[in-house]
């Protein structure tokens, strides 16, 4: 064997090497992400290039709900501790809305790749929900899956919290007045988990389990914050409670390296934001007013 054969030899082998390896990473990605645009090898790393934000207020058309008084007198300790519990589906103040759950529901990356092609470590901070004057605290929250959920329970009486899943393991837990705090995580993305409590009807929490931190809570002020967005082009989802399944709009929102990208949205009778068609078209000619 002469000296060139050898190399071509060398060259051939290490060609077909190269080609077998691609057809086998080439065919595992390819079916899962149709847009990773080539880019299999680092199909769910984290992302590091240039973020932005998306920030935004919650408003309410006209005149929401008014909250109503909650019974409580199926279990005293809780008419001690909140004689004037009220429902909180609902809360506009000065026209904004809180609790309502804003985040990413996909989009494109500048560059081409899909957000969910993207890996996000799983904080190890623990989100807590506490039950306080038979009442959940907060009323709407955002984890990520598998991040710790801490649930205490500051009553003197017993609940029973019930998350009642689609996706996930669907699993009630009694705590005691005293007992301590239970941890619970959510293996599954799954937008929103409601919770209720076995003990008391009217406790009711909403849960937003994502595989990224791109979500965020309207604030009492309806501001809500979304930072870390890589840049690119996103469907952005606002959601909160009301109806049977809770009310949604959707808006499509660009985020530029070091950006603040605004994505406001109404909810109410003349919401504005809304890709579907209003019903009611009556101007919003009453200022809300808080009754009770
Ligand atoms: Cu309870």
């Amino acid at each position: 064997m002469n000296k060139q054969t050898k190399v071509w030899l060398v060259l051939s082998i290490a060609l077909s090497l190269l080609a077998l390896g691609s057809a086998c990473s080439g065919g595992g990605t390819n079916t899962a992400n149709s847009n990773t645009g080539g880019a299999s090898a680092d199909a769910a790393a984290p992302y590091s290039g240039p973020t932005g934000t998306i920030s935004g207020v919650i408003s309410y058309n006209g005149t929401p709900p008014a909250p109503k008084k909650i019974d409580t007198t199926a279990d005293p300790v809780c008419g001690q501790k909140s004689p004037n519990l009220m429902t909180d589906d609902t809360i506009v103040k000065d026209g904004k809305v809180a609790n309502t759950f804003v985040y990413i529901k996909e989009g494109t990356v500048e560059g081409g790749k899909k957000i969910g092609d993207y890996s996000w470590t799983t904080p190890t901070s623990e989100v807590q929900l506490d039950q306080n004057g038979c009442h959940y605290a907060p009323h709407v929250l955002g984890v990520m899956v598998n991040q710790k959920l801490k649930i205490t329970n500051s009553d003197a009486t017993q609940h029973n919290i019930h998350p009642t899943p689609k996706l996930n393991k669907e699993k009630n837990q009694t705590q005691a007045n005293g007992a301590p705090p239970i941890e619970k995580a959510f293996t599954r993305s799954e937008v929103l988990i409601p919770v209720k409590c076995n003990q008391h009807p009217w406790m009711k929490a909403y849960i937003g389990v994502l595989k990224h931190p791109l979500f965020s809570v309207s604030s009492d002020t309806g501001a809500f914050e979304i930072k870390g967005v890589p840049a690119g082009k996103y469907t952005v989802v606002a959601w909160r409670e009301g109806g049977a399944n809770g009310e949604e709009k959707t808006m499509e929102v660009t985020v530029t390296a070091n950006g603040s990208a605004k994505a406001d949205f109404s909810f109410g009778g003349a919401a504005t934001s809304s890709t579907k068609p209003s019903l009611q078209m009556m101007p919003a000619l009453e200022l809300p007013v808080m009754k009770h």
